[in-house]
């Protein structure tokens, strides 16, 4: 894929729950847009969310952010894998504590499932954490497998009532620094 045509609106979900959350987030934004001919577009706000899953953690800072990219969607991960080691991220095992987290929601209407990646998130259409953010930059954004939009996903999730709130209603965009060269 070449050229600002066939960019299709990528969705990623930031997630921090030890050490300096907010620093960790930024930090992986001004990595982010430093992947080649990527650009950041919108920032969600901040959420500070409660641990969905493993309990006895500490609780998130999560947001969500659109990105255009000419990178595909494994190239992607592998860049997304590499900025989480950079920023420090210690394996802990499935659902535990992380120094940061970033995951891809949704890469346009692709919809992939292979041994090394799934698109959409698997898990995403279950929890508020992602879809709150998502709902406030792109409620209509489309879901390929659940063929729902976030908005109708969010009205009908079963079971998580954990708690999503708006920790800083200014987003991680005031104190992101990048430029993009592109
Ligand atoms: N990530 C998980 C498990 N549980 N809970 C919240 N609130 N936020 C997360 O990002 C999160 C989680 C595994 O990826
Ligand atoms: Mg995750
Ligand atoms: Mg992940």
């Amino acid at each position: 894929m070449t050229g600002d045509a066939k960019k299709y609106p990528v969705w990623l979900g930031l997630g921090a729950n030890v050490g300096d959350r907010l620093d960790a987030m930024r930090t992986a934004c001004n990595m982010i847009s430093g992947l080649l001919k990527t650009k950041i577009m919108e920032f969600s706000s901040v959420y500070k969310t409660e641990p969905v899953g493993y309990k006895d953690q500490p609780f998130f800072y999560n947001c969500v952010i659109e990105v255009r990219t000419p990178l595909a969607p494994e190239i992607l991960l592998s860049g997304l894998k590499r900025i989480e080691r950079e920023i420090g991220r210690i394996p802990r095992g499935v659902g535990r504590e992380r120094e940061i987290d970033i995951d891809i929601l949704l890469y346009g209407d692709l919809a992939i499932k292979n041994d090394l990646i799934e698109i959409p998130h698997p898990r995403m259409h279950e929890r508020r954490f992602v879809l709150v953010p998502l709902a406030e930059l792109q409620p209509n954004a489309w879901h390929p497998v659940m063929r729902m939009t976030v908005h109708e996903l969010l009205a009908q999730i079963p079971f998580d009532q954990s708690v999503v709130r708006a920790f800083d209603s200014s987003s991680l965009e005031d104190y992101i620094s990048y430029k993009y060269y592109g």
